[in-house]
């Protein structure tokens, strides 16, 4: 079972000989099936649309997640071409996976784990070119407006323009009074009663709109940051009516749930904080609502945009990519928010259209925000770079049932790690305890079957894909 590992290390050496120094200053790697970009000549294109939705877990209805859920405009993205069902973040929470994905380093390489690190000061990724500016570097104009980088840590040079600011990544949204479960900062919902055009991400959504209707003498690299659903879930009450309180469904939740899971699990779950407050305030059904809501007022910042792209003359030659930084918890495994190696944390949304990609494509297999950086070098035909640890999903966009061969993984904290198969989840945490999950019959992952001697086979084929370097944190 080790075939896999030597496989996929066979692979990267192969192609780290294949490419010296000499070769790439020479250009003969430039993609075969694009034209290379040639000094004094301007790239071709494709554009690229960079849709980012922030805590946005599997509630749409294209993946299936909640029965309740009412996100047409993303469904029908989706539709226009593949749409990655088994799709996982490089870490569960905002700063770690925004960086991973901007610089295709994952988090056990860069030391990059938490949401309070400046990415930039990694080692690693001081000098990282990242993806916008790749993009530049290949004759692209990079721009956008919104949460693309995690709010703190924006990153100047990654574009040319951004709206309203290189520092301030979105204009602000009106919020209410604190008024949810325990006063804790941010965990609060509600209808707050402005018309859309008063919300910052309705001004996001706006902003790239406007761009899309610009003539543009470079093709371009558009980033659009919608903020919603993350916390507080403020939007305009007309998506709170779309979901009635009263028929309102609850989560599937095991009160049991945390009984078979390791210490570290339990502690990443926190069940006496945000959950025992919830149950104490009989606030659940509110929560969902206003997670619902949240989405829903996202889907339709999405519509706008893809609208805005439909009426422009990029529109047959722009790819889009959609993207959620990570899921998240409403009280399974009684655990709330992101924060956590199971599935409703790491899996999040993901789907590219455009020319030459499959049309309504369903991909099973496991990939990660980290194979956007290494796809769109492959789509737009930019020049590789080594050092990316995705893989180009190009493969799965052509045939969207390929086989792929390889699990994904998710990083919380050092030496944390979630390998995520078609069929598996295996979770070792840093203390050397594991969870083992059968998503074939066991889609909550309900049942920790670690401890089971006759899975012995199936947890060393996961382990084998656990990565030698876990980097300290900075
Ligand atoms: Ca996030
Ligand atoms: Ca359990």
């Amino acid at each position: 079972m080790l075939k896999a590992r030597m496989d996929r290390r066979g692979f990267l050496k192969r192609s780290l000989t294949q490419v010296s120094g000499a070769a790439l200053a020479a250009g003969v790697l430039s993609n075969c099936a694009h034209r290379p970009p040639q000094a004094g000549r301007e790239p071709a294109g494709p554009n690229v649309l960079f849709i980012a939705i922030d805590d946005l877990n599997d509630w749409t209805g294209c993946l299936g997640g909640h029965p309740d859920t009412l996100t047409p405009h993303i469904d029908a993205l989706a539709e226009r071409g593949v749409l990655f069902t088994n799709a996982h973040c490089p870490a569960p929470l905002c700063n770690a996976s925004r960086a991973a994905l901007m610089t295709g380093i994952r988090p056990s390489t860069s030391g990059v784990y938490a949401n309070d690190q400046p990415w930039r000061n990694s080692p690693v990724l001081a000098d990282a070119v990242t993806l916008p500016q790749h993009f530049m570097a290949h004759g692209y104009r990079a721009l956008g407006s919104g949460k693309i980088y995690h709010g703190r840590f924006p990153d100047p040079p990654s574009w040319q323009a951004y709206w309203p600011s290189q520092l301030e990544n979105k204009p602000p949204s009106p919020e209410l009074e604190q008024t949810a479960p325990g006063g804790v900062r941010h965990f609060n919902w509600g209808p707050v009663d402005v018309p859309n055009e008063e919300m910052g991400d309705w001004q996001v959504a706006d902003w790239v709109s406007s761009q899309l209707q610009a003539r543009h003498e470079a093709p371009f690299f558009l980033a659009c940051g919608i903020f919603r659903p993350h916390l507080p879930w403020h939007v305009p009450p007309k998506y709170f009516d779309l979901y009635p309180l009263e028929e309102i469904t609850l989560p599937n939740v095991k009160e049991d749930d945390l009984d078979d899971v390791p210490q570290m699990a339990r502690r990443f779950a926190n069940p006496g904080g945000d959950h025992a407050r919830v149950l104490e305030n009989n606030a659940w059904r509110q929560a969902v609502q206003g997670y619902l809501a949240s989405i829903s007022f996202a889907d339709d910042c999405v519509g706008r945009v893809i609208e805005a792209l439909d009426n422009s003359a990029y529109r047959d030659n722009t790819i889009v990519v959609l993207w959620s930084d990570h899921g998240w918890h409403l009280g399974e495994k009684l655990h709330w928010r992101k924060f956590a190696l199971w599935e409703e944390a790491t899996r999040n949304v993901l789907m590219i259209a455009g020319p030459g990609i499959t049309p309504a494509g369903r991909c099973p297999a496991p990939v990660n925000l980290l194979d956007i950086y290494p796809t769109l070098i492959d789509l737009c035909g930019l020049d590789p770079k080594m050092e990316l640890e995705g893989d180009s999903l190009r493969p799965l966009l052509d045939n969207p049932q390929a086989d792929w061969g390889r699990p994904t993984l998710t990083t919380f904290g050092q030496n944390n790690h979630s390998v995520r198969s078609v069929r598996w989840r295996y979770t070792r945490y840093a203390d050397g305890t594991e969870e083992l999950y059968d998503h074939a019959a066991d889609e909550m992952e309900w049942h920790n079957l670690a401890q089971d001697s006759q899975y012995e086979e199936v947890k060393n084929w996961h382990r084998a894909w656990l990565p030698e370097r876990n980097a300290e944190a900075f």
